[in-house]
């Protein structure tokens, strides 16, 4: 067991979880302890499909990416398989730095193995020889919990060369941010990996086509490549009539943390599961960069939270009570974006400036001007910003003032 991880969910031990299922139950540190508990059944299986087989699954499964932009995952590893240029590299992006995002610190801290059994997967499935784990520099914990993790597979043959004897070679590096929230970008990922200034590229070129070190690079999320285990274990029939998602709760409740529900639940069902304080006044979905939603029962899904006018993001459910100064988190938000903005493009460095500072004025007195201005900016920086950083950074503000009437 491990109890600071165990802390941050409140699910743990409970039957019935899949991505959750050892967190806080199995010791973290022992591969013995992770085989015995179901470890490595993925990768035995992944060997008896064969690449092509793997990404049949993963296809058929459905899934798409847990980052937040909720691409297909079986079409990225299609993509980056058939390229002819070699070698392919993968990328873990583990640099989790929403705000309000972490779930995939649960993950590599309660369960590493699986992140490295997963990656070795995708390696295998995809025609990558190695693999670039590339972490926020301030979860030393889950970087220190998945460098033995590394060490130990390494040691018992499942990193390396001829991985179980079945001629694969694949090895994992870690790699450790310096706390900037744009290297969470794919593209300033690699540039960061390189040695070069964390700044994201243009795309196209994909990354399956053009990415680290200009070679073709299959790029995920933690979460997005944990949910390939039980797809392979169980097969993607059974995965799509439970598909798992993972949800971070905070604010006003009273048991914050990482919750795992199926698809379909309803945000309403979360709260009751993690339990309001206060009265809930409205819930940020999908972090800094998503929108304030006041109707509860709409589906967590994809296509529930867009119809709702909101993102699910990497699940951020951010609950906001009747005590909060709204006017203070909004420029909060606004803060942070001004501050992790790369400044590449004019849109988005000067924009998140103006944004702060009409907000600033707004808090004092309340004017039509800098209400249009804000709107002018916002749009200026969604349509014309290079990244997801400038052409999300006024998605929250606008939600606030269009459904919370703020500054009204
Ligand atoms: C091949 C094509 N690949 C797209 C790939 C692309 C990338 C993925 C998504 O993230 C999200 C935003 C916020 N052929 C392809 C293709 N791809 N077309 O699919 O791509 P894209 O460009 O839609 O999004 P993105 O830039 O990867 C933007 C969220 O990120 N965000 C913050 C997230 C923070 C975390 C965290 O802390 N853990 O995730 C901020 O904007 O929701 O939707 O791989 O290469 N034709
Ligand atoms: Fe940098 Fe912002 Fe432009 Fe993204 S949108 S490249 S963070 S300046």
């Amino acid at each position: 067991g491990d109890a600071p991880v165990a802390e941050a969910v409140p699910q743990a031990g409970k039957p019935g979880l899949t991505l959750l299922r050892r967190v806080g139950v199995v010791d973290p540190t022992s591969l013995d302890a992770y085989r015995a508990a179901g470890g490595y059944r993925a990768l035995r299986r992944a060997f008896e499909l064969g690449p092509a087989g793997v990404i049949r699954e993963v296809l058929e499964s459905g899934l798409v990416g847990r980052g937040g932009a909720a691409f297909p995952t079986g079409r990225k590893w299609e993509a980056a398989a058939r390229q002819p240029d070699h070698p392919h590299y993968l990328v873990c992006n583990a640099d989790e730095s929403e705000p309000g995002t972490f779930k995939d610190r649960v993950i590599m801290e309660g369960d590493p193995y699986a992140l490295v059994e997963a990656m070795t997967i995708a390696a295998y499935a995809t025609g990558c020889a190695k693999g670039y784990l590339y972490i926020r520099g301030e979860y030393p914990r889950a970087a220190a919990r998945l460098q033995h993790a590394i060490a130990t597979a390494r040691s018992r043959g499942l990193l390396g060369d001829d991985i179980l004897g079945k001629g694969l070679s694949f090895d994992i590096e870690l790699r450790k941010g310096a706390g900037a929230y744009i290297c969470g970008e794919e593209t300033a990922i690699f540039n960061s990996i390189e040695g070069q200034r964390g700044e994201p590229r243009s795309k196209p070129p994909f990354p399956v086509e053009k990415g680290l070190f200009g070679k073709p690079t299959v790029v995920n999320n933690v979460e997005t490549l944990v949910n390939v285990l039980p797809i392979l274990e169980g097969g993607a029939q059974a995965y799509t009539e439970a598909e798992p998602k993972l949800f971070c709760v905070s604010g006003a409740v009273e048991r914050p943390g990482v919750y795992e529900l199926t698809f379909g639940a309803t945000l309403r069902e979360l709260l009751e599961l993690a339990g309001t304080t206060g009265t809930t006044r409205a819930v940020l979905l999908g972090g800094a960069a998503g929108a304030f939603v006041t109707e509860l029962d709409i589906p967590l899904t994809f296509e529930g939270t867009r119809d709702a006018g909101a993102t699910l993001g990497s699940g951020v459910v951010l609950v906001i009570d009747d005590t909060v100064d709204l006017k203070r988190l909004l420029l909060r938000i606004a803060e942070f974006f001004r501050d992790e903005s790369c400044g590449q493009c004019v849109p988005c460095r000067v924009g998140t400036v103006r944004q702060e500072e009409a907000l600033h004025r707004l808090s004092g007195r309340v004017d039509q001007r800098d209400l249009v201005l804000l709107r002018e900016v916002g749009q200026t920086m969604r349509d014309a910003s290079i990244c997801g950083l400038g052409q999300t950074a006024w998605n929250a503000v606008e939600s606030a003032i269009d459904r919370l009437g703020v500054y009204k």
